[in-house]
This record gives C-alpha cells, sequence and structure tokens, in this order.
C-alpha cells in the first residue's frame, strides 16, 4: 500500500514546512514539496497541519482498577498512535514477567501501538541484578512510587536509591511519584477524624509542599547515586522550580506533566453531589496559580513532556468513585485523559498562545518518544520512522463531551470544554484509523514495541 500526502503543512518539534509525504507500507519512506511518485491513493491535505502520532508516555490500562487496552481506540481518536503502559507488578513476578503477564492483556487487544514502563511494587533482593538485563527485554524505564502508604505501590528511597545506582549502569530510566506518602497517610487519617470526608479533602492531604518534599528528596537521591531521574506528573509550581533548578546546575533531572494538571483547577473537586470524586487523581489538581507556572514550564521546555496519565477507573463515576462516598481515601483515583490531550493541548496551549506549534508537537509526541526510548521509530515524521501521521484540521470548533469519548468511563473529566481543531485523519504505521474523530480502523491491531535505554534523560550524562 502506497501513499501520498500532497499540499499540508508539516509540523515537527523544531520547525514548519510545507510539503509532501509518501507513505509507503509502515513507513514514511519520501518527503519533499512536489512530489511526484506514484501512489494507490493522494490525499489533498491543503489547509491542514500534519503532525507526528502523539506518544503517550503515561497511561495506565490495568493498574489502578483502570480499564484495559480495548480502549485504545480512544487515544487515537485523540491522535495519539502510541501509548506507554505501567505494567503493575504482581507480588512473586519479576519486572520482565510482570511487563509480560500486560503484554497478554494488550496483545490483539490495544489499537495503538503501545511499550511498557516496569512498575517496582515488590522489591525483591533481585531487583537490582534484574535492572541490569531490562533493556535486552526491550524495557527501559522503571517507575517507584514515593507514595500509597499501606498499598503495595509504595516503596522505600532505599529501593529507589538502589535502582538509580544500577539503572545508570545500562541506560534505564528511573522515574518518580514523588508525594510524600507517609505525610499524606497522616494529613489523611486527621481530615477523617475531623469529619472531613469530601472529595475536596483529598486535595488538602496531599499539599504542594507534600510534593515538593518528595521530589526535593527524588532529586537529592538522583545526586547521590549520580544517576538521571524523571519526575513524573509534576502539578506543582514549587516542584517544577525545584526540577528546574536542578537542571540548571547541570544534573540530570527532568520532569514532565499531565494534561489536567494544566486544564483543571481544585474547584472541580468543591463540585457539589459528589460530584467532585471524578477529578480525584494523585497528586491532586491544583489551584490556577499552578497551572500558570506550568504552562510556563512547559512553554519553556523546563518540563518535557506532557501525558495524559489516562487512567479510566472500571465502573466509572457510578459504579467505582461513587464507593468513595462518606471517605474520600475510597475514591479510587485516575481520570480518563488519553482521548483529550490533543484537544487539551491545541486549545488551551497553542490557541491561547501559551506554546507554540512547535513546542506541542514536542511535548505531545516527540519528547515522550525521546524520553521512553522510541524515537526515531516514533514521534516524528522522517523518511524510515513509522507512518504515525495525523491530519489535523485547525479549523473545527467543537465541545469535548463523554458522548463522544471511546474510553469505557461513564464520564470525561473535560466535559463542556471548549475544543479547537481535531484529527481529521490518523494513520498508524500507514493504515488509517481515524477519520473525523470517527475510529475506522480494525481493532487490535496495535503492536507491541520495545524500548530503547539511554532515553532523553541520559543526554546530557557523562
Ligand atoms: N495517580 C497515579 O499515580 N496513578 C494513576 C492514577 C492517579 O491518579
Ligand atoms: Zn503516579
Ligand atoms: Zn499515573
Amino acid at each position: 500500500m502506497s501513499l501520498l500526502i500532497k499540499n499540508g503543512t508539516i509540523i515537527s518539534a523544531v520547525n514548519e514546512y510545507k510539503a509532501d509525504i509518501l507513505i509507503e507500507g509502515e513507513k514514511v519512506t519520501a518527503i519533499g514539496t512536489g512530489l511526484d511518485q506514484s501512489a494507490q491513493e493522494t490525499i489533498d491535505a491543503a489547509g491542514k497541519y500534519i503532525f507526528p502520532g502523539g506518544v503517550d508516555e503515561h497511561v495506565h490500562y490495568g493498574s489502578f482498577g483502570s480499564i484495559d487496552f480495548s480502549t485504545t481506540n480512544a487515544a487515537l481518536v485523540g491522535g495519539t498512535t502510541t501509548v506507554v503502559d505501567f505494567a503493575p507488578q504482581p507480588k512473586g513476578l519479576s519486572i520482565k514477567e510482570s511487563v509480560a503477564k500486560q503484554n497478554e492483556t494488550a496483545q490483539g487487544a490495544s489499537s495503538s501501538d503501545y511499550s511498557f514502563h516496569g512498575m517496582v511494587m515488590d522489591p525483591t533482593d533481585e531487583l537490582d541484578e534484574e535492572i541490569l538485563t531490562l533493556p535486552e527485554a526491550g524495557i527501559s524505564t522503571l517507575k517507584f512510587f514515593m507514595a500509597y502508604k499501606g498499598s503495595p505501590f509504595m516503596v522505600h528511597d532505599d529501593v529507589i536509591f538502589k535502582a538509580l545506582q544500577v539503572a545508570k549502569k545500562v541506560g534505564v530510566t528511573v522515574m518518580v511519584h514523588a508525594e510524600n506518602g507517609e505525610i499524606v497517610d497522616l494529613l489523611q487519617k486527621q481530615l477523617v477524624q475531623e469529619g472531613k470526608t469530601d472529595p475536596i479533602y483529598h486535595a488538602v492531604s496531599r499539599p504542594p509542599l507534600v510534593e515538593a518534599e518528595a521530589t526535593q528528596r527524588a532529586i537529592y537521591l538522583s545526586q547521590i547515586a549520580a544517576s538521571p531521574i524523571l519526575i513524573v506528573h509534576v502539578t506543582c509550581k514549587e516542584s517544577m522550580e525545584l526540577v528546574r533548578d536542578a537542571y540548571a546546575k547541570s544534573l540530570p533531572v527532568y520532569g514532565e506533566t499531565c494534561t489536567h494538571y494544566l486544564t483543571l483547577t481544585e474547584d472541580n473537586l468543591a463540585k457539589p453531589d459528589f460530584e467532585g470524586a471524578k477529578y480525584v487523581c494523585s497528586p491532586p489538581i491544583r489551584t490556577q496559580e499552578h497551572l500558570d507556572a506550568l504552562w510556563e514550564a512547559v512553554s519553556k521546555g523546563w518540563l518535557l513532556a506532557v501525558g495524559s496519565d489516562h487512567c479510566a477507573n472500571v465502573g466509572g463515576f457510578e459504579g467505582a468513585k461513587r464507593k468513595g462516598m462518606g471517605d474520600f481515601r475510597r475514591i479510587p483515583n485516575g481520570c480518563p485523559g488519553a482521548q483529550d490531550r490533543l484537544a487539551l493541548l491545541w486549545t488551551y496551549g497553542v490557541e491561547k498562545g501559551k506554546i507554540s506549534r512547535q513546542k506541542f508537537v514536542d511535548v505531545f509526541a516527540t519528547a515522550p518518544a525521546k524520553i521512553v526510548g522510541l524515537f526515531p521509530q516514533k514521534g516524528q515524521i522522517e523518511v524510515g520512522s513509522d507512518a504515525d501521521i495525523v491530519i489535523f484540521d485547525p479549523n473545527y470548533k467543537g465541545v469535548i463531551s463523554v458522548k463522544d469519548s471511546l474510553h469505557g468511563s461513564d464520564y470525561n473529566a473535560f466535559e463542556g470544554m471548549e475544543q479547537i481543531g481535531r484529527p481529521e485523519k490518523v494513520f498508524l504505521r500507514g493504515k488509517l484509523m481515524v477519520e473525523n474523530s470517527k475510529f475506522v480502523g480494525q481493532k487490535g491491531q496495535g503492536k507491541y514495541i520495545k524500548t530503547k535505554p539511554y532515553g532523553l534523560c541520559y543526554a546530557d550524562f557523562k
């Protein structure tokens, strides 16, 4: 199959230019002006932007009680062609075994391409040995939780520290969920004792400085171990500044944020009739001051990537979140978001003048692909790369709604928000998957793509 996309404006992470793109099979084989190769199909993309399919480096399709890979067609409708899932580690299984187990749920079910981060939940004495062999198994990123006391997620600092010492020997990127789990647990208990059980107290129990304290600690651990670190879902000004300042001091310290932290405020958590539960995720969504700081950080490159932290709880609002009525600690964490990441970044970032179109492509596709070790196969439109391509209509105007959401949940955290622009066509490895926001592909055709070590967080690491 060959396809010629003519007359569009290609946006990359560094520039934009008018050119034609030739796709043969699954790859981009030529880019240039006035390409006249014959192709089986030609598309006129005049007036449209063309950019690489998104790489969402932060999704949950099995952890935290989330809905599985069968809903990744939602990501495609939202212009994301590759998702990188956090594979939960059941007790007794190694990281490689847990990734293999999670892959069983993805194979034949995922519509988008996918990769995995390891997630350390059962840190045994063998972990450090295993880290050395993860890259050869195609696992190059490992997540550690400093929060969720009382659950298998939370690990102690020594586990993270030892992993940092070993990971740098083979180019594995250590990712950290930075919140002080001990203090969160204590604050939660105090609040509940005082009868403060509504969803808004979820945010009160996890204030910015609880995140910043853990962020600083993680940075120090990385500094002592002399090893790169990626702080995931940075949500507040204080943490962002710690990441920014550490990097400015030439430390290999990097950060990511997620779309809901850029677009939703704490006011949502205070909505009446328990509706605030729809927005419960950790770390929590913050106030406008933090949103402003995060946009600045994204625009200036102090935070590298914007994931969705997609986590559509099985049961949704009515069947899962509502179970936390009377005690915010029992509200399952997570918001669906993979489908809306592009719309939110474009509408509230590019259209509002907060980020350039190049920065949009960078945080949406290119930088995430580099961080996780998928670049240059994913995250750019270049000869030799996978033909994961979005043809984007910047003139579309609409409203985000659960009615159009394919994530399998009964609500959308961004319900009613304005949307400018939408993917008119989305190609995954040369195959048309989406047309005018409708999934037209065959479900379950996504491929498992193994990641390579020495991702972006190792860029300046000697
Ligand atoms: N926070 C996480 O750390 N993981 C998934 C959901 C969430 O809100
Ligand atoms: Zn997390
Ligand atoms: Zn997450």
